[in-house]
């Protein structure tokens, strides 16, 4: 009996030893540039993490919708094992055998002419940036250097320096400048400020929208939302781009959040590679890609074999497990439960999202430690999710959740809030 009490509190300092060891690294060695929760994560399997000390977490996060096919997917480790031994990368200054075929695989899965490779979400959406301005200058014949672009209040796109030239989020742009000019903002979700703005100005090339705004707390427009877009971009001769890095391949019951809606650019990346390795790629029809050039854009990993067979298995797994399908149908659970435990909460106010894409608002100041507070306790209680705003928790498992684990989460999620319901 003592002996055990004595390996428990001993096991107990070793375990904190062991998290305070990887812990204390990253703080002297590494930049400050996040405050992640105080959890030190060594292995991942589908739906579940382990810590260092081998507990085991659901994850609620899925590396921002990066792991919509679960972490360490068997058909992604046998593909990365037998290229990464076979060939990595080549460069463009030269073909190789997996790019084509991946490019055959996209276009046709969703249905446009060309797709430009490059790595990260960030570098996608600076090359739709690059596209549709040249596309205004030499097919709308928009006056030299005056492109517009207009783009929503709290968007969220990527942290290159154009890219955050355009947030309204200060932590991410202040002391960043001089910012890239020519951005115009409006509110999402507002079609009316949409047109007032397209109607004012000849030298608008595009509009860029996330179809529903991931870190600005998961704001889902109105249903005609998008089509309203997608008419108006057409009337005005605008282009539309849409930002699917967050919201694409799966993540909110359909293939992509834009659903019927044609958007005349597409930018993915995160799941586009089920977590294991930065791919992100711009797709679009011909008459608007071919304004790119030989030497005029690229990246030297954009592309290469081993992101190519990547990419293409992250797509056929989507496809062939049903992912957007399973999202759908566990993201109605999901809310459908959330909104019972509401009626009887007095902390939360309300859970919002489209298919595994969620977050429950707090009722508090948008400043308080609440929600982080709460994710902690999640923590503790074998689940890991993390605030987006002030009083907003985002909850998007991997999209292969069963609906068991499902339910095992909605209970440890309400009765880990329940304890900081007012007594
Ligand atoms: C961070 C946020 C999410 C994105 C959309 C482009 C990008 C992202 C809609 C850029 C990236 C990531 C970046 C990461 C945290 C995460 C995030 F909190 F920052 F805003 F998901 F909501 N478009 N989002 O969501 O893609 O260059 O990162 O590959 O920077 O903290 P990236």
């Amino acid at each position: 009996m003592i002996k055990t009490l004595i390996n428990k509190i001993f096991d107990k300092e070793k375990s904190k030893n062991l998290e305070s060891y990887h812990l204390d690294l990253e703080k002297k060695y590494g930049a400050h540039d996040y405050s992640p929760l105080p959890v030190v994560l060594a292995k991942g399997l589908g739906v579940y993490l382990w810590d260092v000390n081998g507990k085991r977490y659901y994850d609620f996060l899925s590396s921002y919708s990066a792991v919509n096919q679960g972490h360490c997917h068997p058909k992604l480790v046998e593909l990365i094992k037998e290229q990464a031994s076979t060939l990595t990368l080549t460069s463009r200054a030269f073909h190789n055998n997996k790019l084509g075929e991946y490019m055959e695989y996209a276009t046709k899965l969703f249905g446009y002419d060309q797709l430009l490779p490059m790595n990260t979400g960030a570098e996608g959406v600076e090359t739709s940036i690059k596209i549709s301005r040249k596309w205004g200058y030499l097919k709308k014949k928009v006056e030299p250097n005056s492109a517009k672009i207009i783009v929503c209040d709290n968007n969220f796109h990527g942290r290159t320096t154009t890219v955050i030239s355009f947030s309204t989020d200060h932590g991410s742009k202040d002391f960043f400048g001089p910012h890239t000019p020519g951005f115009i903002h409006i509110p999402h979700n507002d079609l009316e400020a949409l047109e007032n703005v397209l109607e004012a100005d000849d030298n608008i090339v595009s509009f860029l929208v996330e179809p529903i705004q991931g870190e600005a707390g998961v704001n889902v427009p109105d249903e005609n939302y998008l089509e309203g877009v997608r008419n108006l971009c057409t009337k005005y001769n605008v282009l539309m781009i849409a930002d699917e890095i967050q919201t694409g391949l799966g993540r909110t019951g359909s293939l992509l959040a834009c659903g019927d809606v044609r958007p005349d650019i597409l930018i993915l990346a995160k799941a586009l590679s089920g977590g294991t390795y930065p791919v992100s790629a711009v797709l679009c029809d011909s008459p608007i890609m071919e304004v790119i050039q030989p030497g005029q854009h690229g990246s030297t990993y954009g592309g290469n074999p081993f992101a190519a067979s990547i990419a293409k298995k992250s797509l056929e797994i989507i496809v062939e497990e049903k992912l957007p399908e399973n999202a759908e149908r566990l993201g109605e659970i999901f809310r459908y439960n959330i909104n019972q435990y509401i009626k009887t909460s007095k902390i939360i106010k309300l859970v919002r999202g489209k298919g595994l894409l969620n977050a429950i608002v707090i009722n508090d100041a948008p400043d308080s430690k609440t929600a982080w507070n709460i994710c902690l306790k999640l923590r503790d209680n074998g689940l890991l999710a993390k605030p987006t705003r002030g009083n907003v928790i985002r909850f998007a498992p991997p999209l292969v959740m069963t609906e068991d684990q499902l339910l095992d989460c909605i209970k440890i999620i309400t009765s880990t809030i329940k304890e900081f319901e007012p007594k």
